[in-house]
C-alpha cells in the first residue's frame, strides 16, 4: 500500500518532536511538513537572515522589549553566536503553510495544491493551482510585477472546481502558519472566460478585491505586535479562514486568489512576502452581478507601498492594507 509523502513527513516531524531541520532524508523524501513544524515552534527556519533575525531575538515569543533591540538595527553580526550562525547557514529553505483543504457550508471537501503532490505521478487533479512551491516559501516584491504574483511561482490552472452556491461560505484549511508572519488576509475573485478557469491564462485575469482583514478592531500602540493582526485569530482558528461568495454574484466559474502578506521583515525593503494561493470555483445560484473593473494581479502591489515596506514593531494603530480598493 502506498503511504503518502505528507504522512511520511508528519511521521518524521512528530518523531523529531517537531525538531527536525533535514529536508533531505534518507529515503528521499523531501519534508517541508518537519520544516514547518520545526519553524512554527520558533527553533529555527530562517529563508533570510532578517527573519532569523527576528527569530532569534524573540525568545521567548512574545518578548517585546527585546525586539526593541532588533527594530533598532544593530548589525546582524553582532547579534549571532557561531551557533545560530551556523545554524543560518545550514537552513537554506523553510517552511509556511498552503491550503491544504477547501470545505463548503455542506461539508464537502476539496483539496488545494499540496506541494507533495510532486512525488504523485499523475497528480491528483484538484481545484487548487499548481505551483513550483516545494519549499512552501513566498514570493517577494521584486516579484510583485512578475506572473508569480498572481497564483505563486510557476502556478497553473487548478484541473477542478470547488462547487459553491453563491452566497455560502467556504472554509480555507491552511497546513499551518508561523506566528511571527504577521500582516493582512486578503481574498480576490476573477471571472474566467466561456471555457472555463482549467486552462485560463493566468495573465489574463482580473481580479477584484472582494475581502480583507489586517489589524484587529481595537488594537492600540501598546498592543503586543503578534497579537494585533488579524493572522493571531487565523492561528487561533486552527489555520482556518472563511471566504464568503458574494450572493449576488453571477454563476459561473472564477478564479479565487487568496493571500496573506507576512510583513514580519517588510521593515526592510524588499522584505514583505506574499503567499498567493488560487483556487478555482464554480458559483452556481448566483444573481445578476457580473464582475467589472478587475485588474491584473501584477498590478496589486509595488515594493514601496505603504502596507508593503512598514515596520510592523513600532505599534501600529492604523494599516493601509495594499491592493485595489474593496469591491463594491
Ligand atoms: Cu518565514
Amino acid at each position: 500500500m502506498a503511504i503518502s509523502a505528507t504522512a511520511v513527513c508528519a511521521i518524521k516531524a512528530q518523531a523529531a518532536g517537531g525538531r527536525t531541520n533535514s529536508t533531505k532524508q534518507k529515503d528521499g523524501i523531501f519534508c517541508p511538513f518537519a520544516r514547518t513544524q520545526a519553524h512554527r515552534f520558533g527553533i529555527l527556519g530562517a529563508h533570510r537572515r532578517s527573519d532569523y533575525r527576528v527569530r532569534f531575538r524573540l525568545k521567548p515569543p512574545h518578548d517585546v522589549d527585546r525586539f526593541t533591540l532588533v527594530s533598532a538595527n544593530i548589525k546582524m553580526a553582532t547579534l549571532l553566536t557561531l551557533a545560530t550562525a551556523s545554524i543560518l547557514l545550514a537552513s537554506g529553505v523553510s517552511a509556511h503553510g498552503f491550503v491544504q483543504y477547501i470545505t463548503t457550508a455542506e461539508g464537502v471537501q476539496y483539496r488545494g495544491y499540496d506541494p507533495g503532490f510532486r512525488f504523485s505521478n499523475p497528480a491528483p487533479s484538484v481545484p487548487g493551482w499548481y505551483a513550483d512551491n516545494p519549499d512552501i516559501g513566498f514570493v517577494p516584491p521584486q516579484s510583485f510585477q512578475n506572473p508569480d504574483i498572481i497564483c505563486h511561482k510557476s502556478s497553473r490552472p487548478g484541473q477542478d472546481y470547488v462547487n459553491v452556491k453563491a452566497g455560502s461560505n467556504i472554509t480555507l484549511q491552511w497546513l499551518t502558519w508561523p506566528e511571527s508572519h504577521v500582516g493582512p488576509i486578503i481574498d480576490y475573485i476573477a471571472p474566467c472566460p466561456s471555457t472555463g478557469c482549467t486552462n485560463v491564462n493566468k495573465e489574463e485575469l482580473k481580479f477584484v478585491k472582494v475581502a480583507q482583514k489586517a489589524l484587529k478592531p481595537g488594537v492600540t500602540s501598546s498592543t503586543n505586535w503578534l497579537q494585533a493582526w488579524v493572522v493571531d485569530d487565523f492561528i487561533h482558528n486552527d489555520f482556518k479562514w472563511t471566504f464568503t461568495v458574494p450572493r449576488d454574484l453571477k454563476s459561473g466559474q472564477y478564479v479565487l486568489r487568496h493571500e496573506i502578506l507576512a510583513l514580519h521583515s517588510a521593515w526592510d525593503t524588499n522584505g514583505a512576502q506574499a503567499y498567493p494561493q488560487c483556487i478555482n470555483l464554480n458559483v452556481t445560484g448566483g444573481g445578476q452581478t457580473e464582475i467589472k473593473g478587475g485588474v491584473e494581479a501584477t498590478k496589486f502591489y509595488t515594493a514601496e507601498d505603504p502596507g508593503i515596506h512598514i515596520n510592523v514593531y513600532s505599534g501600529l494603530t492604523e494599516y493601509s492594507v495594499p491592493g485595489p480598493a474593496l469591491w463594491r
